[in-house]
């Protein structure tokens, strides 16, 4: 039977510059979601990449005396490199300036086009290269500083001159019954709200082109302009799979869900459905916006030198512990904070004390007194079946929450499983039992790594790294790790020989506490 297509795409972002914390937490984010997919059964394409057209790009590149195409070479390779980092199971890497994204990008405007959508006027008004957006005179705001800005603070400039127009006005009500007959369409509902207000309050024809400067994707048949880089920027979730190729496999995955931060809400839902309507392509199944994340900064310490870049990150607290600190504690979708207490108290309550310890106690008693092999499973009481039962009931949750980007509703399911568990080690003494029923110890033994197993197998989406180290140290097959797993039928088997059991979730200790 053919698996169930899946395809999840992060924005695509601008390498004017390197890649900070937010960059990494979206991918971060959405490599959980995709690689929780995958471990589920379906077939998966998870994309990223870089969006390297526009003024903003232009402009950077004047400052530092190169080319845009030299200061996007050197700046992707970094967002390249962070993906690596971040251990991000991305199937592609897309990057606007490939010859197959001009293709693309040229079809869906010929397409548009045809539909009658696209016409020749005269712009004036606001631009923010910043945001690389249009603004209503009555958006902008004029400082003391005699500085006109947009909402979210950048400077705007006055721009005059020829272009090409998308009737977005014509879209209106399309949009709105859009919303209407999909209401998951754009999550969450706080960004929805915002949309569907956006939208009612009247929608204006789009600016769709520019004439002073060359830095973008030719306008077909009319070489003066260059495409508005948020035309040429959406159409890379449709150029990855194959478009205009319409009748080849890849383009089977289409159509996407898309993760974004709450900053594109307006692109990716309006601009986007929009365009692909007027192009006659199926639309997106789900925006769904993640919120901003704020640094505490004064909190952090001095050792850990420049905390919003995200390899320094990943080198001081380790990949796993980055990675589990963003999912589990800010709510996907809200905003969130981050400092070097809140990382240190979080991964050393989960991870170290938590799942690390439960499986270094069972184990290493495994490895000391079951002869280093999975214990004898005699018969099962109800404590351990209750604890059992829990991890094979996680899944489920975990994946009701999963199916609406809930990340941290799907932790907060699978490491609930992990406190219930070191309760349940504590209050079957399995230490106490070694001398007086030796035969009930294994049976806790056993339970108790079972428990370690389901779990970890479902905690791989998120530490992908340690939860392999784990179940290696289970010696769980590699082809023994998917959900469907998690069952019963699938539990280890007594007498299989364990390696050697060492620690998995190193607790992090303070430099100073280290001199
Ligand atoms: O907007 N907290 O690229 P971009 C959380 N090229 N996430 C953050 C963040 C923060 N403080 N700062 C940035 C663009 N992000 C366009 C996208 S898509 C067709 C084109 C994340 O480099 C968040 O995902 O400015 C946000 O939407 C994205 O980076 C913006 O990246």
């Amino acid at each position: 039977m053919a698996r169930e297509k899946f395809y999840l795409t992060t924005p695509i972002f601008y390498p004017n510059g390197k890649p900070h914390i937010g960059h990494a937490y979206t991918v971060i984010a959405s490599d959980a979601l995709a690689r929780f997919q995958r471990l589920d059964g379906k077939d998966v394409f998870f994309l990223t990449g870089t969006d390297e057209h526009g003024l903003k790009m232009q402009q950077t590149a004047e400052k530092e005396g190169i080319t845009p195409l030299e200061l996007a070479d050197r700046n992707s390779a970094i967002f390249r490199s962070m993906t690596e980092t971040l251990g991000a199971s991305n199937d592609e890497f897309i990057r606007t300036t490939e010859p197959r994204h001009y293709a693309s990008c040229q079809a869906i405007w010929k397409a548009m086009a045809a539909n009658g959508d696209i016409y020749l006027d005269r712009y004036s008004g606001w631009y923010s290269v910043r945001q690389e957006a249009y603004f209503d005179e009555s958006e902008t705001t004029l400082g003391e500083d005699g500085v006109r800005r947009e909402p979210l603070g950048s400077p705007v400039e006055w721009n005059e001159e020829e272009s090409y127009f998308f009737r977005l006005s014509a879209y209106q009500d399309k949009l709105l019954a859009l919303y209407e007959s999909q209401p998951d369409f754009v999550g969450p509902a706080e960004r929805r709200n915002e949309v569907l207000s956006f939208v009612k309050s009247g929608l204006k024809d789009l600016s769709i082109s520019r004439t002073t400067f060359k830095w973008g994707v030719p306008v077909p048949g009319d070489d003066k302009h260059v495409m508005y880089v948020w035309v040429d920027a959406l159409t890379n979730y449709i150029t990855a799979v194959g478009y205009p190729d319409t009748k080849s496999e890849k383009w089977s995955f289409w159509p996407a869900t898309h993760i974004i931060g709450k900053d594109i809400v307006r692109f990716h839902a309006v601009y986007w459905p929009a365009f692909l309507m007027s192009a006659g392509i199926a639309l997106p199944k789900r925006v769904f916006a993640h919120g901003f994340l704020f640094n505490r900064g004064e909190k952090m310490s001095k050792s850990v030198g420049n905390v919003v870049d995200p390899f320094t990150m990943v080198e001081h607290y380790g990949l796993d512990q980055v990675r589990y600190f963003f999912l589990r504690e800010v709510p996907f979708g809200q905003d969130g904070s981050y400092s070097h207490e809140a990382i240190v108290n979080r991964t050393n309550a989960d991870l170290a004390n938590g799942l690390g310890n439960l499986a270094q106690r069972s184990l290493s008693m495994i490895a000391k007194n079951c002869g280093g092999k999975v214990p004898a499973r005699g018969d099962l009481t109800e404590a351990d079946t209750a604890i059992l039962d829990q991890a094979v009931e996680a899944l489920a949750v975990a994946r009701r929450a999963m199916a609406e980007q809930g990340i941290h509703l799907a932790l907060a399911a699978i490491f609930g499983v992990v406190s219930e568990a070191d309760r349940y080690f504590a209050s079957q003494e399995p230490w106490a039992l070694r001398k007086t029923n030796p035969e009930r110890m294994e049976t806790v033994l056993w339970t108790t790594a079972e428990v370690v197993r389901r779990v970890t197998v479902l905690c791989q989406p998120f530490v992908p790294g340690s939860a392999a180290k784990l179940l290696d140290l289970l010696a769980v097959p590699a082809d023994k790790r998917s959900f469907e797993h998690v069952h019963a039928d699938h539990a280890l088997v007594p007498g299989t020989a364990l390696p050697a059991p060492e620690g998995v979730f190193p607790r992090y200790v303070e430099q100073d506490a280290k001199a």
